[in-house]
Order: structure tokens, then sequence, then C-alpha cells
């Protein structure tokens, strides 16, 4: 994971030319999955912090430690930090790295399912509830049977059915699954065990959730994300493939997927027509920010849909502190998202 070069950068140029704004200053936030829950906004960060880990190729410098709720009474009010939500020492099996959460609402609970390494190193998925949208959560005590990787982002759908997609390359470990069974062999490069460049690419993964959803439904099974020719995308296609930060949502009866392609630094997306997919590759939603990662989320609030995004431009390019940032996108007649450019020329 090279750092980018930010040298050049003049960052109060950039904040003004910026499309939007930090949602909050007083803590970095990053890897937003935003909820319109009871007429309410609810933002499920990333709560990035410096805990002095050195950068390095696996995202160990992403340290993160807790989660806080964000709320906004509306799209234009001001976002309220809500506190601590749950914290890792709470969590009997997860031992460091509380990477990008995700939360859902049923039946008067709410649950938020969040990815961390074990004591063993390796990441899972757990899930803590709550009767508020911000907390405290309550963990169970062990991770979701048959989860790995990172970044769960669970959709609901109108039947009532729940689905988790999820997965990360190089430090969220995807290709490390390839078998079914974690590999942990050496060199601990996050390349290794990548496939090759003409090799079909890793796809995300999905399952459905039990009703209670505490625990997945089914054996997690691969995500199809295919070219316009109805091909999978192929591991060289950097621009196009899923890296990580999956996400899902409906739109006029159309499934869309959309997701970071990692390493070339875009968010783009895929249209099927189950919850299943197979989803066929459509283009770029937002084009690279500041800083290495991109992560996002998408919500439908009073007719209109918001782009929940974040980058580094208050820490003035610290790839892990992170701020989450919101942007109305449009979708064409035609259901094709335009594409934003998160920074004005
Ligand atoms: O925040 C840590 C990791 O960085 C997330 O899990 C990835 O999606 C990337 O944003």
């Amino acid at each position: 994971m090279p750092e980018k070069n930010i040298d050049h950068i003049d960052f109060d140029k950039l904040n003004e030319k910026a499309i939007s704004q930090p949602l909050v200053k007083h803590i970095y936030t990053a890897d937003p999955s935003a909820h319109y829950f009871n007429g309410k906004i609810y933002i499920y960060p990333s709560h990035d912090i410096d805990a002095g880990e050195a950068f390095d190729d696996l995202g160990s410098h992403f340290a993160m430690e807790d989660y806080h709720v964000m709320s906004m009474d509306s799209v234009d009010s001001k976002a309220v930090d809500n506190g601590l939500a749950l914290h890792v020492n709470d969590v009997a099996w997860a031992e460091r790295q509380m990477w990008a959460p995700d939360a859902a609402h049923k039946d008067g609970k709410y649950y938020l399912f969040f990815p961390a390494k074990g004591y063993d190193g390796i990441f899972r998925i757990g899930v803590a509830v709550s009767d508020s949208p911000v907390g405290p959560f309550k963990p169970n005590p062990e991770a979701i049977k048959g989860s790995f990787s990172i970044d769960p982002a669970v959709f609901e759908d109108e039947d009532g059915s729940y689905y988790m997609y999820f997965g990360g390359l190089w430090g969220g470990q995807l290709q490390r699954w390839r078998t079914g069974i974690f590999n942990g062999e050496e060199p601990e490069s996050p390349t290794a065990h990548i496939p090759d460049d003409d090799e079909v690419a890793l796809m995300p993964k999905m399952a459905k959730m039990r009703a209670d959803l505490l625990e997945f439904a089914e054996e997690p099974k691969d995500v199809p994300i295919l070219d316009e020719n109805g091909n999978p995308l192929l591991a060289g296609d950097t621009q196009r493939r899923f890296f990580e930060a999956a996400w899902l949502h409906k739109h006029n009866g159309k499934y869309y997927f959309s997701y970071s392609t990692g390493d070339t630094h875009f968010i783009c997306y895929a249209i099927g027509d189950t919850p299943y997919g197979p989803f066929t590759y459509k283009g770029r939603i937002l084009e690279p920010v500041v800083g290495w990662t991109t992560h996002h989320s998408i919500c439908q609030i009073d007719q209109k849909w918001y782009l929940f995004y974040h980058d580094s431009s208050l820490s003035e390019g610290v790839t892990h502190l992170r701020s989450v940032k919101m942007h109305e996108i449009i979708h064409d007649e035609n259901g094709l998202i335009k594409t934003l450019k998160p920074y004005t020329s």
C-alpha cells in the first residue's frame, strides 16, 4: 500500500474546491455506513485514531479501537456525535483493528456489524445489539460463524430479508480464503495469494442473514461482477475489479452493488436483478479522494439519494485520519449514476 504523494497539495485551496466539508471535525471518522431509521439519519463510521502504529502494506496503522455513531435530524442539520457505542475491550473474541462497520434495524432492535482481528490475527465479523440506534451495543461473545475478512454491509430487502455483503483484499485478507480455509502461509505480503492478472478477480462475498440477524442463514458465496460481455472481471482489471467497501442499495427495482477499487482509488458500481446478482459493471460513482482509501455508503433520504464518503483533507493527507462527508448523487433516467468529482477544478 504505497502512500500517495501529497507534497504538492495546497490543502487550503483543496478545501475551497471540495464539494462538501467534514460532517464532524472534533474526531476523525471514516467508512461511513448511513441509514435512515425512523425519520432520522444515522451514520456508522470507523473512528480513526493515531495509535502510533507504523504505516505498512497490511494497514496496521488503521488501529481503531471503538465506534461512535453520528446522527443528523435532516441533511442540512449538524451531525451529532453520540459518544462511545462499542469498544474493542468489550468484545471477547476481538483483539484489535475495529474497521468499517454497518448497522441494521429490525423489530425495534439495532444491530451493529463490525470486522476486527481476533487473537489469532484473523479478521472476522462480529455483531452487537442495542435498543437504541446510537448504542451502547452489547456484543455477542463470538464472531458470526463462517464469517471472515472485513467491511460488512447489511442490506434489508423489501420482502424483509437481510443480506450481508463483505470482503476486502490485501490487509482485509480475502485472498487468504480462496480455498475456503484461511491460508496463513508466509510471506505476510498484501499481494501474496492474489490471482494473476489474467485470472478471474476475487469477488466479494455475501450471505443471507438468519431471521435474528445474529448468524448467517447460508454459506457465504461469491458476488459475481461481470463486464459488458457477461464475463467475470479479471484480477488485472484493477480500475474495475472489487477491492473492498461493499454496499448494496435498491433503486427502481434494480440492485446496485457498489465498492472501492482500492489501489486505483475509485468507487464503482454494478447493477443486478436479484440480491445475489450477477451484477454488471456500469461505471464510477466517485473519483479518487485525498488519502489512500475510499469507502462509501448510499442512502435515500426524503426522495433524494446521498453518497456518504470520506477523505483525508482535514488531516492534510494523513492516510489513517479521515473525515466523513456527504453529497447528493443522481440516478439518471436510465438508472445510471452520475460520477461525482470530490473537488471542483
Ligand atoms: O478503515 C479501515 C479500512 O480502510 C476499511 O475497512 C477499508 O474499507 C478502508 O477504508
